[in-house]
């Protein structure tokens, strides 16, 4: 009857196996069933203690048998399955395909011309500084020798904000002690910031957003960079002035460009003048960029006018220093060869990606 059982649970262990799927786990559950500490196998060999010395010998033969034949089909499924595992079909690469393009992230041009400017200053010993671009009435105007009623200041008429803030020395607000904040119109408000907190020598660049209530054309947008350079010391004068823009602008360019200075008037500088530079899109014959003309007006310079370093609180007649306003747009738009400033905050992913 032993006899029976174990043939039946051979029979039924050959069943079990052909219908399982091979796996490891599989494999575990069915050697635990059959031939495990609580299988009917193990019950089967405590069994044997009762029989007679002859069935014992013959019973326990068959038991141990079976038992090592269960065992060693477990060891060779076990084999298959570990070859089985690399599946070279489904492992195999073609290399031919071609691969999923990655969409990786690249500057706009205002950040790469800024990061050139940024890197040229550095190496002729500028730092770089910043300031906000809420800016109070004070320092966007009245510390840069622009009183409240001064006509410069409609020309750079600019976004006000409804909140005001406590009066910064403003002499036209003293009545009400309070002023309104407005988005700066020009980095030149970082002029007086600085110097207020810092002591000459000094030479630093202000690389920044600006603002203005422009009717907008293809050298005006309503957004827009300057960057504002400014050096003060005892004996600073405008040939320092032309010579560092001149190096400036050969270093960016990498060929020389034409420089021109034309007197112009800004309240916080004495002189001053407007800069322009040859058109680099047409080479000075006259384009869209640069409205037939030849030039790009580049931007604002001149000598730091006195009022402006009494305001930033220091001696009057004590230094001298050189400042520009810069239009940054302007340069990316020569430098790439760009014909209209509003395509930079168009949005137009055609633009950007060409850069
Ligand atoms: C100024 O803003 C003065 N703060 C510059 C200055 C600094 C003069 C230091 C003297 C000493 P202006 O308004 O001209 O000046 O602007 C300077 C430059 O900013 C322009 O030449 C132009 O390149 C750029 N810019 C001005 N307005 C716009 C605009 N709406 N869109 C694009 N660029 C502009």
């Amino acid at each position: 009857m032993l006899k029976e059982k174990i043939e039946n649970l051979k029979k039924q262990f050959l069943a079990e196996i052909e219908r399982v799927k091979p796996s490891d786990e599989a494999l575990f559950e069915l050697e635990k069933k059959y031939t495990g500490r609580k299988s009917e196998f193990i019950a089967i060999l405590k069994s044997l203690k009762d029989l007679s010395s002859e069935e014992k010998k013959q019973i326990g033969e068959l038991a141990n048998n079976t038992k090592n034949q269960i065992w060693e089909i477990i060891k060779n499924k076990r084999q298959e399955i570990s070859e089985n595992s690399f599946d070279a079909e489904k492992e195999k690469i073609d290399v031919t395909i071609p691969g999923k393009k990655k969409n990786a992230g690249h500057f706009n041009p205002i950040s790469l011309v800024r990061r050139d400017i940024e890197d040229i200053f550095v190496s002729m010993g500028y730092e770089i500084a910043d300031g906000p671009e809420v800016e109070t009435g004070w320092y966007n105007f009245d510390a840069l020798n622009i009183p409240k009623d001064h006509p410069a200041r409609d020309m750079q008429d600019t976004f006000w904000l409804r909140q005001k803030v406590k009066s910064q020395k403003s002499k036209v607000n003293k009545e009400n002690n309070e002023e309104s904040l407005s988005m700066r119109s020009q980095t030149s408000a970082v002029q007086a910031r600085y110097m207020e907190k810092n002591k000459p020598p000094l030479r630093i660049i202000v690389p920044g957003k600006c603002y203005r209530r422009e009717a907008t054309d293809t050298t005006h947008d309503h957004t827009f960079y300057q960057f504002e350079a400014l050096i003060v010391g005892e004996n600073v004068n405008v040939g320092n002035l032309k010579f560092t823009a001149q190096e400036f602008f050969s270093a960016f360019f990498k060929q020389n460009v034409t420089v021109r200075l034309r007197p112009s008037y800004f309240p916080f500088v004495e002189p001053g003048f407007e800069f322009d530079i040859s058109c680099t899109v047409c080479g000075g014959k006259g384009c869209r960029a640069c409205k037939g003309g030849g030039w790009l007006e580049i931007g604002g310079a001149g000598m730091v006018n006195q009022n402006v370093f009494v305001s930033a609180g220091y001696l009057r007649n004590k230094y001298q220093g050189f400042a520009w306003g810069f239009g940054l747009e302007r340069l990316a738009m020569m430098k790439y060869k760009i014909d209209d400033v509003r395509l930079f905050h168009s949005g137009d992913l055609r633009f950007v990606k060409q850069f």
